[in-house]
């Protein structure tokens, strides 16, 4: 708010929305454009930031920019995301609080790009000392992002940089508040993205860029030779392709196999066997089956896939090993405390939507709800903790569409791990008709079958979720297969048997006999859906700070506001009702000697010093002196303003009497009083 009275100036729009004359769309909407037009990205709900990607290169992330932000207020300067990085690690270090910077925002929002900024904000404010470990610390964590994304990202329809995976990252810091360590948590890697890899390998300077940021984090030399071979393997299998002859299947291409073999560092006819036979176990009996050409075919595609998963999850777990909070004694006895930040793939709709797509959105409407719950629950904390009675505001409540996907029995995920179980026919097809008996009747769930009049449903392997930010035609199609998420124990075996120490290590599983291999694997829905609920828990145990992302224009221009795209991502995001909340709540909270400190001067009974029994009597006697008594509440410890009228009043009167004051000043030092 005091951005707003001495930063901004009605030129540029407001500087939090909160200000609004009224709390429409249009309002809103006509606000976040013109700042968008004016270059200013970010606008403040209360403490969360909205921020509209650019789409071009802003000048407002340099070191001169990082110094003015550094240990201010949120207010006391325009909205930034370094405004609220600052936040965050003020009450990580001041209330010793975990927190976590939690981004959200559909595909290409610039949500990745935000997180590196706060990374990077971090990491510039501290350790003033040049304590050589820290350095470390924070030079290791800035160079993962690196290599994670040369990993993790790919190019979609919706964004050159997609992130292919989430990625929660904890940042570790002692009582001095410098960085000791950190952890990453990596969430589902979307394994069709191999094509990755042509990119990856193709261009040059970048790939000198990842090796060198390898390097530096500590890969061994074989370790990145490993890497490069299995990348390599992995375009090769793609290549790879299987014939028949009578009824043996064969591999076309046999020079191939001498090449993986190579690479693989273990036999050709191990390789051979592996990509043509399976072992199974009947009974007591263990006998090799051969593949037709299409589980040959299914299974060179989950090896590729497999090993370019369990590639990146190693390379996740090797930055950690480096990164982990090493001296003993901080882990111990120091005050540790965490900065959480998550920049997680965000909501997409593609042509053809499967399996990946609806896991993604499934995770983000799982931050949704936790956006709703925590804006709202903190909220009415805070009146709760300060005495001061709140009346509920109404909302879209999405917890109806994420139970449709995980609750236990009905739940979509449920529905297809049944499926998969089966023991006669497994086919998507029983997937999708164990759906439309469970789901008939759900408000946010339809097929073709059941809406055959439908448009969008083309085909009959089609079902639609109406998300909380729009519907979505999903293809039921290879839904059983990356649910079950079947590898070979054979290829498994294949790999751990490998005389490369490396590529052994990362294939324990491999070990194992067919007649040992016992236990069911958990299904990847399973698997992510828990990680899910994980990761959400742990979010809600922080302090959070949020960060909206809104994406202009589907063209990556950094000149078109798409009035209608971005009144969309608005609307879902719930950032009109957040507002509500915000204002019907109370626009401004301040402590008493926060508040006296700034507004003192412009009453008798508290300039220049106060004779009142507490701060709490004299910022009462202030605000009813100045007739506002009306408009505001008294917590405890913080005066509560509700609108934010009388808070420029205040500043109006405040920066009238300061004006007076240096006058007077002035006066004095030149000896006319
Ligand atoms: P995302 O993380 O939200 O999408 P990114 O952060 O990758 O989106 O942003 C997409 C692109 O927008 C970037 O590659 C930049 O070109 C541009 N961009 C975003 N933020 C800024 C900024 N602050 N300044 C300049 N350009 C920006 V996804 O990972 O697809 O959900 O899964
Ligand atoms: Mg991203």
């Amino acid at each position: 708010l005091l951005v707003m009275a001495e930063h901004e100036s009605l030129e540029f729009g407001k500087a939090d929305f909160v200000l609004l004359d009224n709390v429409s769309m249009e309002e809103f909407m006509a606000n976040l454009k013109l700042r968008f037009e004016k270059g200013r990205i970010y606008t403040y709900i209360g403490e969360v930031v909205v921020s509209v990607n650019p789409y071009r290169a802003m000048n407002i992330y340099g070191r001169d920019v990082i110094e003015q932000y550094k240990g201010r207020e949120l207010y006391e300067r325009p909205p930034h995301l370094f405004a609220i990085a600052d936040a965050a690690y003020k009450a990580m270090k001041r209330r010793n609080k975990d927190t976590c910077i939690v981004i959200s925002g559909e595909s290409g929002a610039g949500k990745t790009e935000a997180s590196k900024y706060i990374m990077q904000y971090i990491a510039a404010i501290t350790n003033p000392n040049q304590r050589a470990e820290v350095e470390r610390v924070k030079n290791m964590l800035l160079k993962s992002n690196c290599v994670l994304e040369a990993f993790g990202n790919a190019k979609t329809n919706r964004n050159d940089n997609s992130s292919r995976f989430g990625k929660y990252m904890d940042i570790n810091f002692d009582f001095k508040g410098d960085p000791i360590g950190g952890h990453i948590n990596n969430y589902l890697l979307e394994k069709v993205c191999i094509a990755l890899f042509s990119s990856c390998i193709n261009d040059g300077a970048d790939f000198k860029a990842v090796a060198d940021a390898m390097k530096v984090i500590g890969f061994t030399g074989d370790e990145i030779q490993t890497v490069y071979k299995i990348l390599a393997t992995i375009l090769h299998l793609g290549n790879l392709t299987f014939g028949v002859d009578g009824d043996v299947t064969l591999i076309e291409n046999t020079k191939l196999v001498s090449v993986l073999r190579e690479l693989l560092s273990t036999k050709e006819e191990n390789v051979e066997k592996a990509l043509l036979y399976r072992t199974v176990a009947t009974g007591r009996d263990v006998i090799e089956k051969q593949h037709t050409t299409q589980e040959a075919n299914y299974g060179r595609d989950a090896l590729a896939k497999a090993m370019y998963e369990r590639l990146f999850c190693w390379i996740v777990s090797r930055i950690n090993d480096v990164i982990e909070v090493r001296n003993y004694d901080a882990k111990i006895h120091g005050k540790n405390t965490v900065i959480g930040v998550l920049d997680i793939y965000g909501f997409e709709i593609f042509q053809n939507n499967s399996f990946e797509q609806f896991c993604i959105n499934y995770c983000n409407e799982k931050l949704q709800q936790l956006f709703i719950q925590l804006v709202l629950k903190q909220e009415q904390e805070e009146y709760q903790r300060e005495g001061i009675p709140w009346k509920h505001i109404d909302y879209f409540n999405n917890q109806i569409i994420v139970d449709l996907v995980e609750q236990q029995h009905k739940g979509i995920f449920a529905v297809l791990d049944e499926a998969c179980m089966n023991v006669g026919k497994v086919t998507d097809e029983v997937f999708l008709q164990g759906l439309n008996t469970k789901l008939a009747k759900h408000a946010h769930y339809t097929s073709r079958k059941l809406s055959p009049t439908d448009k969008s449903l083309e085909f009959d392997r089609d079902f639609r979720i109406r998300h909380y930010a729009g519907d979505v035609v999903y293809s039921v199609v290879g839904f059983i297969d990356k649910n079950k998420d079947t590898l070979f124990q054979d290829f498994k075996r294949l790999l751990y048997n490998s005389s490369n120490p490396v590529l052994k290590a990362m294939w324990p599983e491999g070990k194992l006999r067919i007649t040992e291999v016992t236990k069911r694997p958990l299904t990847a829905a399973t698997l992510f859906k828990n990680s899910m609920i994980s990761l959400v828990e742990n979010l809600a145990s922080k302090e959070p700070y949020y960060v909206r992302c809104v994406k202009p224009n589907d063209v990556k221009s950094p000149l078109l506001f798409e009035h209608e795209r971005c009144r969309h991502q608005v609307e879902y995001l719930g950032l009109l009702e957040n507002v509500r909340v915000r204002r019907a709540g109370f626009a401004n909270r301040q402590t008493y000697p926060r508040f006296l400190q700034r507004y003192k001067m412009i009453s008798e009974f508290t300039w220049p010093n106060h004779d009142l029994p507490s701060d709490k009597e004299a910022v009462k006697r202030l605000l009813q002196g100045c007739g506002f008594d009306h408009d505001v509440a008294y917590g405890k410890t913080k005066v509560f303003i509700r609108t934010p009228r009388t808070l420029f009043s205040l500043e109006e009167q405040r920066a009238e009497m300061v004006k007076r004051i240096v006058l007077f000043l002035q006066k004095v030092w030149r000896g006319t009083i």
